[in-house]
Formats: structure tokens, C-alpha cells, sequence
């Protein structure tokens, strides 16, 4: 079964191949499938921007769509960045520049409890739709460790892994993750609706 994944960013894609692929889905990304739309992120949730993103691709295809909204969460920071967590420091700001606005935001916050999260929608080629969420919590560092994954991971650091996502190697933060747990929602969802057919 071919999955196309409605993002553009190319580490989502293949946190999701390597949940998905295994288990003998075709995961690729909207741009393998030739598909080229921008889709502006309205919702104030992030279940709502994931399935305007979903239902933008879905449109354009006849395959299963996935789409991932996901953010960070800051206890300190009533929630924020949340579902801006992508414009945090501005359009196309670097993930750089993302984590030095967060870390000054952070420098007088005792507080440092954050959580990421993530919704996954996914629609089927007849239009059937799934939602599924999944959390991970965590605390903001005062600098960058690490330097794998992406985004906010160098300052996220995982009480669960006792290091930073950006210290843990792909699968160690697939199994754990915000979106690990959503796909791993999704993928009983999709499993329970495939047999029963
Ligand atoms: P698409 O909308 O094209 O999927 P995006 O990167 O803009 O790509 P979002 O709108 O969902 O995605 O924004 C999520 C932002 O939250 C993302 O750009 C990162 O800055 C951050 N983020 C999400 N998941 C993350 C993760 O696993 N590790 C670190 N940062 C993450």
C-alpha cells in the first residue's frame, strides 16, 4: 500500500519510513509523488493543521495520505511555541535560530518542563479519515547538546532516554517520540480497520 507523506520536511519523512516501511507500507514523500502544493496552516490545533495538510494532498491523489502537525509544548511558556513552533523566530529561520529565541526566552525560567507533540491524520483513498495524537515529555537545556534529528532536539532532553533527542540515535527517538507514539497509535488503528475488511 503506498502512503504519501503531506510535508516538506524531509526528517518527518524519514522518521516515518522507518516506522512504516517495515511492516510493507510504500512511505514516500508528497515531492516523490510529484506532488506540489503549499498549504498555509490555519488551525489553532495541531489535529486541525495536520488534516488541512492531509486533506490538501488527498486531494491531488488516489493513495492513502499522511500528515504529521506536530510542535513544542513549554510549561513555562503557557504552551508556546506550539502549533507556531515551525515559525517560532520567523519565516525560514533555522532550526539555529529556532533554539537561540527559545534559549533567551528560557534564560530566567526555573521551570523547564516542555513536552512535544504531535497529531497524525491520515486519510484513506475513500476518504475516510483517522486522527491519532502522541506526547513525549521532556525539559529545555540551557544550551544544545547533540547533533542528530532536527528542529528543537539539540535542547529537548528525553527524562525517559536521560539524554537529548539529539544525542539519541533514530530508533532510540522513533520508539519514545511525540511521533513514534502517534504513528504507533495510527498503525493499531489501520491494522484493526484492515482486518475487519
Ligand atoms: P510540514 O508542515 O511540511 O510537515 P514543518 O517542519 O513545517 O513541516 P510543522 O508545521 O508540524 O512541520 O512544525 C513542526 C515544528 O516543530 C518543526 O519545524 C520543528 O521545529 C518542531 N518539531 C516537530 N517535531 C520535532 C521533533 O521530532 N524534533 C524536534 N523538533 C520538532
Amino acid at each position: 500500500m503506498n502512503i504519501i507523506v503531506a510535508t516538506k520536511n524531509q526528517n518527518k519523512v524519514n522518521e516515518i519510513k522507518k516506522i512504516f516501511a517495515p511492516l510493507g507500507f510504500n512511505v514516500m514523500s508528497q515531492e516523490d509523488a510529484g506532488i506540489d502544493v503549499d498549504v498555509e496552516e490555519t488551525g489553532d490545533t495541531f489535529a486541525k493543521n495536520a488534516l488541512i495538510k492531509a486533506r490538501a494532498v488527498a486531494m491531488l491523489c488516489d493513495d492513502c495520505v499522511l500528515a504529521d502537525d506536530s510542535g513544542l509544548c513549554v510549561e513555562a511558556l503557557d504552551g508556546r511555541p506550539g502549533v507556531f513552533s515551525a515559525r517560532y523566530a520567523g519565516p525560514g529561520a533555522t532550526d539555529l535560530e529556532k533554539i537561540e529565541k527559545l534559549l533567551i526566552e528560557m534564560q530566567d525560567k526555573t521551570n523547564r518542563k516542555a513536552k512535544f507533540v504531535t497529531n497524525i491524520a491520515f486519510i484513506f483513498p475513500d476518504g475516510r479519515e483517522i486522527v491519532t495524537q502522541g506526547e513525549v515529555s521532556g525539559k529545555i537545556l540551557r544550551e544544545p547538546v547533540g547533533s542528530n534529528g532536527f528542529g528543537y532536539d539539540p535542547v529537548f532532553y528525553s527524562t525517559e532516554l536521560e539524554k537529548t533527542f539529539a544525542q539519541a540515535e533514530m530508533d532510540e527517538k522513533n520508539r519514545i517520540s511525540h511521533r513514534g507514539r502517534a504513528l504507533s497509535a495510527l498503525y493499531d488503528e489501520l491494522k484493526q480497520i484492515i482486518n475487519n475488511e
